[in-house]
């Protein structure tokens, strides 16, 4: 006799997720399922596949190993469904369920097929809030209410007091001031030693689940070999430790910097592990907390490595669920333009572009700045179609889900929002990734060039999305200076940019160059 299913996703494998609180070992039997239709709502890299499906399986070893039932079903199951629906259906006709219990999702579309379940199905599914963030959804709808513009910087304050975090007694930030960003712009000296990133050796069980994904997911872009990602919460934990004693004290100096052969920095490559539920964000920012306050960090290091999960995480959270459905389908720079094959090949003569793809397809990782700042902003200067380059973020990374990846890159990124997140868009030259980076020291571009067979690409692109969007954006009093740049600029130099933008872009894109001009 089963009183309940109990449905843990991919992404909820927390031992004190809400859809298991209140578990009665002898009537309950959770339900976790391998499916086609999510492995493949976009061609996810191998790796994330391979971490999730392993997260998963030993995640139910554990339960097991307390007594529990726990029903799981594996991709190769002959009478697999394909569908997170299809699972719960059948584990429920299967017990004789009285009723089910799941947690919100993280996103739109999985949340569309919980309200159809409760709709559709023949016993009770309840939807348990998912309290594993600092904010409800609730507290972010009310404080963003009657806001015409809500800005990261002061949501982080609410929250910071909201939860105690880097406060003195008397409720003031510690160091007398909220934000330490201006101390956290290095480039990379040159002979820093670098700490080697947490790494783990797959087990039999993630060896299994290795040899299933190489079958089953040969066509999708990414590596599978030199996968190290931890698949426990035991081993989240250990690289959590591994980040606080090692990368944690020079995270802030160095957080913006980029360098070949030196993927991870001091970054902490959580993210996974936050994401699929391994690792509590509480238990970082504690932790964090806790070595500024032992005295192993300094205090730039850990605002800063805070502000990314208490601030930045939760706000693009409480951005998404306040404004979806309706924030997928905003482009507010009217961008057009497919997503350059090289994308998902890594093959292209810009060396920045090359090594941030390349490091992607090996790792299904890059750092924030590369996404953002090399990726990212080369769609944004070319004017991709936002829900194109929105897909590639989506399947190429490790931690990537809707509720995160949409808004970094439909607002971060693309500005495809109108400003809504983020009050510029990060458009830039060349001479950031110079300044950032060593990858125009390897290029066969010239990034001091902006007209010419040898230019930097993003030179020319930057002057012309400038001039593509003018309209839109010279009234925004944040591209005053760029705009002012603009206007000090000789109209036949416009002109030669213009055309050498042109040029680039049709040579870029097949259908373009096959008729040797861009569609008007
Ligand atoms: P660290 O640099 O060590 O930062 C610590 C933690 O802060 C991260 O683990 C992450 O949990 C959090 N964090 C930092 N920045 C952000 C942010 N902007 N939004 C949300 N959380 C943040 N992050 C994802 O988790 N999933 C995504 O799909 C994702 N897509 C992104 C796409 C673009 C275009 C951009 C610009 C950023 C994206 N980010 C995404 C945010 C950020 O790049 C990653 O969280 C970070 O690179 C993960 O690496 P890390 O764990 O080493 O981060
Ligand atoms: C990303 C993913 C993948 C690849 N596979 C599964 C799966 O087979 N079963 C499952 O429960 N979850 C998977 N996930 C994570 C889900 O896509 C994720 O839970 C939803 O998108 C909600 O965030
Ligand atoms: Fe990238 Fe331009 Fe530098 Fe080449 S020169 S690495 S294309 S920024």
């Amino acid at each position: 006799m089963t009183d309940c299913i109990r449905l843990v996703l991919g992404d909820q494998l927390s031992r004190n997720l809400a859809s298991l609180r209140g578990l009665d070992k002898h009537q309950d039997v959770v339900l976790l399922a391998e499916v086609m239709a999510e492995a493949t709502y976009v061609p996810h890299h191998p790796q994330k596949i391979a971490f999730l499906f392993s997260a998963m399986r030993h995640f139910a070893e554990e339960l097991r190993a307390d007594g529990i039932r726990v029903d799981y079903i594996r991709l190769d199951d002959p009478d697999n469904t394909g569908t997170l629906g299809g699972e719960l259906s059948r584990a429920i006709d299967r017990h004789q369920a009285a009723r089910a219990i799941v947690t919100f999702p993280g996103e739109w579309r999985v949340w569309q097929q919980m309200r159809a379940w409760q709709q559709d199905f023949a016993v009770p599914v309840a939807v348990k809030e998912d309290d594993r963030f600092f904010c409800p959804i609730a507290r972010f709808r009310a404080w963003a209410d009657g806001r015409k513009q809500v800005r990261m910087e002061f949501f982080y304050r609410e929250m910071r007091r909201d939860h105690k975090i880097l406060l003195t007694p008397d409720g003031q930030p510690e160091g007398g001031q909220w934000n330490f960003d201006a101390e956290n712009r290095k480039s990379l000296p040159k002979g820093l030693k670098i700490p080697q990133p947490y790494r783990e050796t797959p087990d039999a069980i993630t060896n299994e689940v290795l040899a299933l994904v190489a079958s089953r997911f040969a066509g999708h872009f990414g590596r599978l070999d030199g996968f190290f990602y931890a698949v426990t919460a035991a081993g989240a934990e250990r690289a959590l430790d591994h980040f606080i004693r090692h990368c944690l004290p020079l995270f802030g100096d160095y957080q913006d910097a980029m360098a070949m052969g030196q993927e991870t920095l001091f970054h902490s490559i959580l993210s996974p592990y936050i994401n699929a539920g391994l690792l509590d964000p509480r238990r970082v920012v504690e932790a964090a907390e806790q070595a500024w306050r032992q005295g192993h960090a300094p205090l730039n290091a850990v605002e800063g490595f805070i502000r990314q999960i208490l601030g930045w995480r939760e706000y693009v959270r409480g951005i998404y669920w306040l404004k979806m459905p309706g924030y997928a389908d905003t482009n507010a720079l009217n961008a057009h333009r497919p997503l350059p094959d090289f994308y998902w090949t890594g093959r292209t003569d810009m060396n920045c572009m090359a090594q941030v793809i390349g490091q992607t397809e090996r790792l299904a990782y890059a750092h924030h700045i590369q996404r953002l700042m090399v990726t990212g902003n080369f769609a944004l200067l070319l004017g991709v179609e936002p829900a194109q380059i929105e897909e590639w973020y989506l399947a190429v990374y490790a931690d990537a889900y809707d509720w995160v990846e949409l808004p970094n890159v439909h607002g971060m990124v693309m500005h495809a929002d109108g400003g809504y997140l983020g009050s510029k868009p990060y458009a830039a030259s060349g001479k950031y990734i110079q300044r950032m980076s060593d990858y125009c020291t390897r290029c066969r571009y010239d990034v001091k060039e902006t007209i010419g067979p040898t230019a930097c690409p993003f030179n020319a692109l930057y002057w012309n999305f400038l001039m593509e969007n003018e309209a839109k954006l010279r009234g925004n009093p944040r591209m005053g200076l760029v705009y002012k740049g603009l206007d000090a600029m000789e109209p036949a130099r416009r002109e030669a940019i213009r055309a050498q933008a042109g040029r680039f872009i049709t040579g870029l894109i097949p259908a373009y160059r096959a008729t040797g001009t861009e569609p008007s």
